[in-house]
């Protein structure tokens, strides 16, 4: 973009007084940043238009990705990367007398997503204009993101996270894009004289009007600006009167009040699944309201239209776009089925049981008696066809209905083309194991599409100084060629390159330190190893194996205040679903014993522990250029993925990880020697599962270093968690420790004495960390979502 500071600071300067009539020197960080952030829309909205036409005009396939959760992280400095014009603005900026960075900081993160799956849609957005695809989100405009969370005496608080206080600048409403969505309802069958086809009557339903806010996805140097379309639900205009209570119309507001808190788990509520069907009704209702336009034959809609759904949340789409088809065009079932089924790609992202969901047949058939009974037509189909082929038991275990459940993994899997995992793991234990029954009746449907994330914002935005240092030792090209950062390693020797990566790292950690001073009042030296976990809580996740670890330090320096420790700072960043009771107890424990262990001179500094409050996309931009040791220790088998390791890998975090998720393919590319391996594999924790022979119990009993450790849970060493320290304590001792801590502990020890170890010879460590970084290119969703691009969406990228 053609692009000239004077002319910038002319036009901030307009831009600030036309919206806020005085001058912008006056005005506070808010206004200064709705000012930048308005006219950075302005510059965009010609190739916003552009795109569309130009994808109109060609009549382009287009992908759209749905999905329940978007996490974008702050826009900005995104937009303006992407755009080509960060430096100039930067500079303008700093020529006006404002700090870029400071400004935008006063942008609100909407935290419209939980964690890995939410942000893995925003990286995908990212990337899809990026390699210039023409593809569009479509999600829900939730009026309240992720509860804000707060700890008090230890203890998590969740507060209302109102991330729309301030005008949001990126968005834009379509009032006229609006559409209905039905809930409810009679259903009954016509039939004119003279006509065929029976006719669907819907009537008495409780129409909502979904309107839809569209934000920019800007394309990185390439032009490209795509669409995220976020719905709201609102009173249809001219419905009013039948909206009059005031219970009425708080209904309504209700369906896209409020983001579920959770993360792979699954409540049965109906206010989820209203959400679930109302942003999933409203995207199809577009795009079919879309494809007329293009005034083609029903046959070519795959041609034209695939429709992407994260995880089974979208999964309604399914049905309602048969029912539209049917019902509103006319199409007979097999046309509509074979259309259906063409159009629709889904993606799994785990195996937990507990994160699968069901929804009650009740449910579904009083709020949405259509789509029930089109599910329950495609089920019979489905068992009808299949019981001859593979017999009743097989058939049977496939169905979408069974004990008063529908089962949502099943209807994607039938009603779409494309099942792919997210890591080559994952997908290994999805066809082999958990979805081996479809499987077997559709080998071909199968595939592997590992995460990715996208080094702009994870490398170029969050760590500026790598960016530099990158930059002025391999050139640029990595920038718009993730690969090409691997030409790094031919300076894995070179004393003055492992020199300059050190001090990027120790700046990362100052600016981290500074961090933890001033918003938390705790003292780190940057010098100190870091040693990060964030992520979710979560049991399987295995924060407590950290905390073990951590305990196990403790002890030895308790014992022998001159013990030869490497000093360290445990980092944690972590919500805990508000329902997740147990989740809850391991923050209070990691609170209560940061605050023994902060507060205890004769640790003398050696352990500081940092629980950052309300982690998120913009806490995460802080701490990653600051880690040392990147934490994946999930029970192997049981995180599908993982998406933070790739992220901490980008920034030179040496992984400290059991073989799990994409932590395999981390390995892979990295090599042994650069990474710390350690635990149970997943071919053994199954074994484990099946046999049934695990006995935590007995591993308590026999391990004298490990029972001391576990006793500090109960024997009030700990201030306040009695409760807490009891609970946790009897999971793993008396319940038999579901995740297998216990059996990893002796492991995890080692591989963290010989990180110590590693991290004391500064060029060992030093060329680890390069080696790192030069792997991390293919784990850019860049090609991720190319290859979902040629290999499941059949689009190609625009020149
Ligand atoms: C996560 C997975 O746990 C993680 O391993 C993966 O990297 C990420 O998705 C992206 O693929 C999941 N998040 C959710 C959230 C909900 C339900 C299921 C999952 S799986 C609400």
């Amino acid at each position: 973009m053609a692009f000239d500071v004077q002319e910038f600071k002319k036009e901030y300067q307009k831009k600030f007084e036309e919206l806020f009539a005085y001058g912008y020197e006056a005005g506070s960080k808010t206004e200064q940043y709705i000012a930048l952030g308005d006219l950075v829309r302005g510059l965009y909205s010609e190739d916003w238009i552009q795109t569309i036409m130009e994808y109109n005009k060609k009549k382009e396939k287009q992908v759209y990705y749905f999905s329940m959760e978007f996490l974008p992280g702050r826009m900005l400095k995104s937009n303006l990367l992407n755009m080509g014009i960060l430096d100039c603005v930067k500079q303008g900026m700093d020529e006006l007398g404002l700090d870029l960075d400071e400004v935008a900081r006063a942008e609100v993160d909407p935290a419209l997503g939980n964690g890995g799956l939410g942000r893995l849609a925003s990286c995908f957005m990212d990337s899809i204009a990026s390699t210039g695809l023409a593809g569009n989100g479509n999600g829900i405009r939730y009026r309240y993101g992720l509860f804000k969370q707060k700890f008090i005496n230890g203890y998590q608080i969740e507060l209302p996270e109102n991330w729309l206080r301030n005008r949001n600048v990126w968005e834009v409403r379509k009032e006229n894009k609006a559409v209905i969505v039905r809930f409810g309802g009679d259903v009954s069958f016509t039939q004119e004289d003279g006509d065929s086809r029976l006719r669907v009557r819907h009537e008495n339903t409780r129409d909502i009007l979904a309107v839809p806010y569209d934000t920019a996805q800007v394309g990185y140097n390439n032009g490209v600006v795509n669409n995220l379309r976020l719905w709201s639900a609102e009173i249809p205009y001219g419905d009013e009167a039948r909206f009059s209570t005031e219970e009425q119309r708080e209904e309504v507001k209700r369906i896209t009040e409020v983001l579920y808190p959770d993360d792979s788990n699954y409540e049965g509520r109906l206010l989820r699944v209203q959400q679930e069907y109302f942003f999933s009704s409203a995207g199809i209702q577009s795009i079919v309201r879309y494809f007329k336009r293009l005034k083609l034959d029903w046959s070519l809609f795959p041609d034209k239209i695939a429709i992407h759904i994260n995880d089974t949340h979208p999964t309604l789409a399914i049905p309602e776009l048969m029912r539209i088809l049917m019902d509103e065009e006319g199409l007979t079932w097999d046309q509509a089925w074979e259309i259906t089924k063409k159009t629709v790609s889904y993606t799994n992202h785990t195996i937990l049981q507990e994160a699968m969901e069901r929804w009650p047949e009740t449910m579904i058939a009083d709020l949405l008696p259509r789509i029930y009974q089109i599910i329950q037509e495609i089920n019979r189909r489905h068992i009808d066809k299949k019981t001859p082929l593979y017999g009743e038991e097989l058939s049977q275990r496939t169905a979408i209905i069974a004990n008063g459940q529908i089962k949502m993994a099943n209807l994607a899997i039938i009603g779409s083309h494309s099942v792919n995992g997210v890591a080559r793991l994952h997908t290994d234990i999805l066809m082999a194991d958990t979805l081996n029954d479809f499987y077997v009746m559709y080998p071909q449907k199968f595939n592997n599409k590992t995460n990715g994330i996208t080094q702009r914002r994870w490398v170029q935005i969050a760590n500026e100084n790598l960016t530099a240092m990158l930059d002025e030792t391999i050139g640029t090209e990595w920038k718009s060629n993730p690969e090409e950062i691997k030409i790094l390693k031919a300076h894995r020797d070179n004393k003055n390159v492992l020199d300059k990566l050190e001090q990027v790292k120790l700046s990362n950690k100052e600016r981290f330190a500074a961090y933890a001073k001033n918003e938390m009042g705790i003292e780190i030296d940057p010098t100190a190893l870091f040693d990060v976990q964030i992520k979710r809580l979560h049991a399987y996740k295995r924060q407590l194996l950290n905390v073990l670890h951590i305990l196990d330090r403790y002890l030895q320096l308790k014992d022998n205040p001159n013990a030869n420790l490497q000093k360290r700072v445990f980092i944690f960043g972590a919500k805990a679903a508000p329902s997740y009771y147990y989740a809850k107890q391991i923050i209070k424990l990691i609170n209560s014993i940061a605050y023994l262990i902060n507060n205890d001179p004769s640790i003398n500094d050696k352990i500081k522990i940092v629980f950052v409050e309300n982690y998120g996309v913009s806490l995460a931009e802080l701490i990653i250029p600051a880690a040392d040791i990147s934490e994946q220790i999930s029970l192997a088998g049981k995180e599908a993925s993982g998406t933070s390791n790739m992220k901490l890998m980008s920034n030179g975090a040496i992984t400290m990880a059991t073989l799990d998720g994409a932590n395999v393919e981390i390995r892979d590319n990295v090599g042994e020697d650069n990474i710390f391996i350690f635990g149970l594999k997943s071919d053994e924790v199954q074994e484990y599962y099946r046999n049934g022979v695990y006995n935590s119990r007995d591993i308590y009993d026999k391990n004298p270093r490990l029972k001391r450790i576990l006793n500090l849970l109960i024997d009030g060493t700990i201030p306040g968690v009695e409760t807490e320290g009891r609970d946790i304590f009897d999971s793993l001792v008396m319940y038999n420790d579901e995740y297998f801590l216990l059996k990893d502990f002796d492991g995890y020890l080692q591989a963290q004495y010989e990180a110590d170890a590693a991290f004391s010879d500064r060029d060992r460590w030093n060329r680890m960390a390069l080696m790192n970084i030069a792997s991390s290119g293919p784990f850019s969703s860049d090609y991720t979502i190319l290859r979902y691009a040629d290999e499941i969406w059949k689009i190609k990228p625009q020149s």
